[in-house]
């Protein structure tokens, strides 16, 4: 097939989902054209199969905000027409499926018919989109798609819940690279971080209010009251200066590292004992799929997806969102028990296998034909 796969350029989340699916697609033979704005951040090589439109938007004095919106659909049109796509895969539905919805209007009047299938991914539906200013929008745009993927089976949920939505939404789980995401000897990164010995606790996100990056320090505090440990603080973003203060206001800060945006996030958890997510807000928690599947167990909150990913008492523990001593008990109970700690360890790879990119890519396959097949 050719496909056209439209996303955020972006370090995390929806970005690196739709570019590792793009690079898996084209690894399989299909031709896959990505249409952003910026190279995507991990499509940093180059294969006969992977194309890369960049959307350029002109800047003039009158727009104080630049129609990118416009720009996405005019070079939406120009892929579809002249690369002969089969099929537009838009992730995040803001602003990429009214994008589209526009494209497949104008590329109409050519006489080509697109079949649009739109990914929802989290905060396009739980908090961006639930948004007043773009609801209406977001509804029409996706029930105008051709066919509606969800991450997980509660954004499907909550899409029910929070939108009139006519379409029916399939649910296929993100998915992981075990080629790429595995334990890595790594021993002397270990040692250096960790010369005691002492436990190694890890976080990685944007720093965004909804990750409540603060509830990690504060568990961290907790649990090195009563095990020596480490905290690795990996990404950045609006949080990390309070989360830098908090780290000093509680005098932690000698055994907290905030090692900014990494790319090889993989290395980093090879080292690392637990992974912490005590998000707000989670449609599913592809970060702490990639811990699992470097054999790091997982302390989290029970917010949106997170249940169907890590397991309460196997692969980890969930505990209310907010409930920090809960989570700092958890993570003591994991951590402070050397055979506990590695029966998790085993439990979460083997629970991170399951979303194993050769079970999940078929369903993108045989989705993309059906789609094409009845619109
Ligand atoms: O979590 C973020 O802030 C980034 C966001 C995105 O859209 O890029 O992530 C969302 O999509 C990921 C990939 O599907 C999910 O694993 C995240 O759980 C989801 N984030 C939220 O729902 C807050």
């Amino acid at each position: 097939m050719k496909i056209g796969i439209v996303c955020y350029p972006t370090f995390g989340g929806s970005g690196v989902v739709a570019t590792e699916l793009g690079k898996a697609l084209a690894d399989n033979g299909h031709k896959v054209h990505f249409i952003t704005y910026n190279q995507p951040a991990r499509l940093d090589f180059f294969s006969e199969n992977l194309f890369y439109h960049e959307v350029a938007v002109s800047k003039y004095p009158l727009f104080d905000y630049p129609p990118y919106e416009l720009a996405l659909a005019s070079r939406m049109v120009d892929v579809v027409r002249f690369e002969q796509l089969d099929v537009l895969h838009v992730h995040y539905a803001i602003p990429h499926a009214s994008a589209a919805f526009m494209a497949k209007q104008i590329l109409a009047t050519y006489g080509i018919h697109i079949p649009v299938i739109t990914t929802l991914h989290g905060t396009d539906i739980t908090l961006v989109g639930n948004d007043r200013t773009y609801k209406p929008v977001v509804t029409f745009s996706i029930n105008q798609s051709d066919g509606v993927t969800a991450v997980s089976q509660h954004l499907k949920d909550d899409t029910y819940r929070f939108f009139e939505i006519e379409k029916d939404i399939r649910v296929i789980y993100n998915f992981i690279d075990l080629k790429r995401f595995s334990l890595k000897p790594r021993d002397h990164f270990k040692k250096a971080i960790a010369p005691s010995g002492e436990r190694i606790l890890v976080h990685t996100s944007n720093f965004r209010k909804v990750k409540r990056t603060q509830d990690v320090v504060r568990i961290f505090a907790k649990v090195n009251e009563v095990i020596p440990s480490k905290l690795l603080m990996v990404g950045d973003g609006q949080e990390r200066p309070e989360c830098e203060q908090l780290c000093r206001d509680l005098g932690v800060m000698d055994n907290v590292r905030f090692l900014g945006k990494q790319d090889a996030v993989e290395e980093i958890l090879s080292v690392s004992d637990l992974f912490l997510m005590p998000s707000q807000s989670e449609s599913f928690g592809l970060a702490a799929l990639e811990a699992m599947a470097c054999k790091v167990p997982v302390v989290s909150s029970n917010a949106g997806g997170l249940p169907e990913l890590n397991v309460d008492g196997e692969t980890g523990y969930i505990r209310d969102i907010g409930d920090i001593d809960g989570m700092a008990q958890a993570s003591i109970d994991i951590l402070q028990d050397d055979a506990r700690l590695n029966q998790f360890k085993e439990n979460a790879l083997a629970r991170a296998k399951t979303f194993d990119l050769a079970f999940i890519l078929p369903q993108y396959e045989s989705y993309y034909q059906q789609i094409i097949e009845e619109s």
